[in-house]
């Protein structure tokens, strides 16, 4: 029997990403069941991605794979940061903030993290991993592809933001590609 692996996140980009990132396990993915709550008042990215491992697998019994993730603005002394997803109410009132709030400044260098964390039902953490994508926010917003800040995320090596790839593209240069790609070796190792 194939083993089940829940996606601890409420977060439909997220979990699409997630999907292509393991469609090559033997693994069953399930979305996280609605009604859990988890609240993330950890201090990192780190400390948040184990927090919603731990919950969803303890009520779920099943192994969950969590995802802390956020934009971190040089300019704005790394805010959002782990408040990325309470910096305001709607993805497009959270873009339009970090635009107002770079008027003006030239300093457009900008860092995604993504933090990982797959736990058992035991609260067990079996892998940690993190990946960073380093880019400059954008004067306007580029792209209707992806999620969240995608659109004005424009990566260095590429001159793209997220929003104007391809899904693949993502999964090789975006930070939570490259926290999977670690995680994936390890992850063969115990499935
Ligand atoms: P879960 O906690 O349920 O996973 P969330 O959206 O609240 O969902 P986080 O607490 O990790 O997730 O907050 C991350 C924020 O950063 C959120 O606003 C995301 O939309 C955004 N974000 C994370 N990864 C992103 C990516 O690859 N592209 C664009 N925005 C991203």
């Amino acid at each position: 029997m194939m083993r089940k692996l829940v996606i601890a996140t409420s977060n439909q980009g997220k979990f699409n990403e997630f999907s292509q990132l393991i469609s090559d396990f033997p693994i069953e993915i399930v979305p996280q069941p609605e009604g859990i709550k988890v609240i993330e008042n950890g201090k990192n990215f780190k400390e948040n991605a184990r927090l919603k491992a731990c919950t969803v697998a303890n009520q779920t019994g099943c192994w969950a794979l969590a995802d802390d993730s956020g934009l971190s603005v040089a300019a704005l002394q790394g805010a959002p940061g782990v408040h990325s997803a309470r910096y305001a109410k709607t993805d497009l009132e959270r873009i339009n903030k970090i635009i107002h709030a770079l008027e003006g400044i030239s300093d457009r260098r900008a860092c995604f993290t993504a933090s990982l964390c797959l736990a058992s039902p035991e609260n067990k953490i079996l892998i940690e991993v993190e990946g960073h994508c380093e880019g400059l926010i954008t004067h306007v917003p580029r792209g209707t592809n992806g999620f969240g800040y995608d659109p004005i995320f424009q990566v260095n090596e590429l001159g793209m933001t997220f929003a104007e790839m391809s899904m693949e593209t993502k999964k090789v240069c975006g930070h939570r590609g490259k926290a999977f790609s670690i995680f994936q070796s390890r992850f063969r190792e115990i499935i």
